[in-house]
C-alpha cells in the first residue's frame, strides 16, 4: 500500500509524517524542527529557506522509510503569513503575524473601508494578525511595488517544489481578501485597497493536483495542495459528527462549527466570528480563542529569567489549586511575543498570586475553559444549532486538565483526539486526490475513529457554583428538559 508524505508547519515546530492509507492510518513522524519566528531589527521574520531546507531534508527521510513508495505529498501550515517574489526570488524575509506592524496596517486599510462592510464582503473575524492588515502595512512602506507574486507559506513551498504559482483556497479565505460565496478574489476589494492584482494568484479547491514535485527527493511525485490552512486539516481530521463543536487547541484555540456556507450578517460580525473555507465547500465558522500561546509564552519568558518551568510539570501542579482569578482569553492585547505574566495580570485585575507559574498555569486553563463556553454558547445563539459534544484536536487535547475544565465548564461531553488531527487530515485529502481512499468527509472522518483512540471527559456534577447550573447540568446530563439545556 503506497503512502503519502504530509509536511505540517505549527507555530513552534514543523514535522514530516509518512502515513499510510487504508481502513486504518498508520502514522510515523520522521523528521521535526523549529518553525518560530526570529526578532531582528527589520520585526518578527520567518526563515522560510531554512524552513525549505528542513522540508526536503524531512522529504528524503520519509522518502527512505517508505522505500519510494509514496503517492503524494501534501503541506499544511499556520495561515495569514505570505512571502512575496519577484523574478521567482523571494523580496525578503516574510514577516510573522505575531509582528506589531499590524496595528498600522490595520489602521491604514480602516481608511479604505469599515469593517462592517469588510466583514459583509469576507467574513472574517477582526484580527490585527489577518494577511490584509499585514497588507496595509506593506502598503503603507512601498513593499509591494517590486513583487510579483504573493503566496500564502504552503503555496510558497509548493512554488519551489513544483514551480507552479496557485493559492489554495482554504488558506486563502484567511487572508481577508476572498469572497466565502463565491470562493475567488474580492477584486473590487483588491482594487479599493490599491493592492496590484498582479500578485494574486489563481486559486485553487483543496485537493486539487498542483503537479509533479520538480526538485529534491521527491521528484516526480504529486504535490496535493491539501486544506493547506492548517485548521482546515485538523477539522478535516476532527471526529466529527452532527451538531459537534471542534476546538483545535494548539498555539491557538480555534472554537466553532462545520457549516454548509458562510453567516455573513451583523450579529455575527458583533460576535466576531469568522468564515474560513474548509475543504469539500465547508465553511469553519469559529472564533480565535488565544489558546496555549498564553502558556508557552509565559513558560518562555520564564525559562530566558533561568526559571525551570516545564508545561507538564506546570499543569500537574494546576490540577490541585483552586479559587484562581479568570481573565478574557481572547484578549487582543496577548497576541504579540514578550512578558505575558504581566499582561495576564493586568486583564486579572493585578491579582499578584499570578507571579507563581502554577497558579498561572491554571488561572489559564479556566479562562481558556470559559472562553470555550461563551464561544459556545455564542455559536449556539448564531448557528440556531444545539451543540452535543465538544470534540477536541491537536497538540492541545493532549492536556487533560484542560480536556476535563472544558467538560465541566461548557457542560458538555468532551472527545479529545486525535492529536495528530492535522496531518491526519492533510493526509487523508492528499489520498483522496490520488485515488487511495474515497468519499466524503464523513467518510474520511470514520477512518480518523478508528484509526484512533479518543478519550472522553464528562461534565463533573459536583461543582455547581450556583444553584441554577447545577439544575442546567443535571438536564444536560440526562437529556431531560430542551429548555434547559445549551
Ligand atoms: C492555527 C492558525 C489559526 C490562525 C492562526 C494564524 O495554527 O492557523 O487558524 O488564525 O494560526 O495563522
Amino acid at each position: 500500500m503506497p503512502s503519502v508524505i504530509a509536511v505540517d508547519l505549527g507555530a513552534t515546530s514543523g514535522r514530516v509524517v509518512l502515513t499510510t492509507v487504508g481502513d486504518r492510518l498508520s502514522l510515523t513522524e520522521v523528521h521535526r524542527f523549529p518553525t518560530a519566528a526570529r526578532r531582528s531589527d527589520d520585526g518578527l521574520r520567518l526563515d522560510v529557506e531554512a524552513l525549505f531546507a528542513e522540508v526536503q531534508t524531512g522529504i528524503g527521510m520519509a522518502m527512505a522509510a517508505a522505500d519510494g513508495d509514496v503517492a503524494a505529498v501534501g503541506i499544511d501550515s499556520w495561515a495569514v503569513d505570505y512571502g512575496l517574489l519577484a523574478g521567482g526570488r523571494l523580496l525578503d524575509l516574510p514577516y510573522n503575524y505575531r509582528d506589531e506592524r499590524t496595528a498600522a496596517g490595520r489602521a491604514a486599510i480602516e481608511k479604505q473601508i469599515g469593517h462592517a462592510e469588510l466583514y459583509a464582503r469576507t467574513g472574517l473575524q477582526d484580527l490585527p494578525i489577518n494577511t490584509i492588515n499585514q497588507l496595509g502595512h506593506d502598503l503603507l512602506t512601498g513593499r509591494l511595488s517590486g513583487a510579483e507574486h504573493l503566496l500564502l507559506l504552503p503555496d510558497l513551498l509548493g512554488y519551489w517544489l513544483t514551480g507552479r504559482v496557485v493559492a489554495e483556497r482554504t488558506n486563502a479565505s484567511t487572508t481577508g481578501l476572498l469572497d466565502p460565496r463565491t470562493g475567488q478574489w474580492d477584486w473590487d476589494l483588491v482594487d479599493r485597497i490599491g493592492l496590484p492584482r498582479r500578485i494574486l494568484p489563481e486559486v485553487v479547491e483543496p485537493g486539487t493536483v498542483v503537479g509533479p514535485i520538480t526538485t529534491g527527493p521527491a521528484a516526480g511525485i504529486p504535490l496535493v495542495a491539501v486544506g493547506s490552512h492548517d485548521t482546515a486539516s485538523a477539522v478535516v481530521g476532527a471526529p466529527l459528527a452532527e451538531d459537534d463543536v471542534f476546538i483545535s487547541s494548539g498555539t491557538w484555540s480555534l472554537v466553532g462549527m462545520e457549516l454548509d456556507s458562510p453567516l455573513l450578517d451583523e450579529a455575527s460580525r458583533l460576535a466576531n466570528f469568522t468564515n474560513e473555507g474548509g475543504v469539500d465547500g465547508t465553511t469553519r465558522y469559529l472564533k480565535n480563542v488565544m489558546g496555549l500561546w498564553i502558556l508557552s509564552e509565559a513558560v518562555r519568558g520564564w525559562e530566558a529569567a533561568g526559571l525551570r518551568a516545564a508545561v507538564p510539570d506546570l499543569v500537574a501542579r494546576a490540577r490541585e489549586i483552586t479559587g484562581v482569578p479568570t481573565f478574557d482569553a481572547t484578549h487582543p492585547s496577548l497576541i504579540a511575543p514578550g512578558d505575558m505574566p504581566s499582561r495576564v495580570k493586568a486583564l486579572a485585575g493585578g491579582d499578584e498570586r499570578l507571579d507563581d507559574p502554577a497558579f498561572f498555569t491554571r488561572a489559564v486553563l479556566e479562562s481558556l475553559a470559559i472562553a470555550y463556553r461563551d464561544t459556545i454558547d455564542e455559536l449556539a445563539a448564531l448557528t440556531g444549532r444545539r451543540p452535543r459534544r465538544v470534540v477536541i484536536v491537536g497538540g492541545g487535547s493532549a492536556n487533560s486538565l484542560l480536556n476535563q475544565l472544558t467538560a465541566d465548564v461548557t457542560r458538555l461531553p468532551v472527545v479529545a483526539g486525535p492529536v495528530e488531527a492535522t496531518a491526519i487530515g492533510n493526509s487523508l485529502v492528499a489520498a483522496r486526490a490520488v485515488g487511495l481512499v474515497h468519499g466524503s468527509l464523513s467518510d474520511l472522518r470514520r477512518i480518523v475513529s478508528m484509526s484512533t483512540d479518543l478519550r472522553h471527559h464528562s461534565p463533573a456534577l459536583d461543582r455547581p457554583t450556583t444553584e441554577l447550573e447545577a439544575i442546567v447540568a443535571l438536564s444536560n446530563e440526562f437529556g431531560a428538559n430542551p429548555a434547559f439545556t445549551r
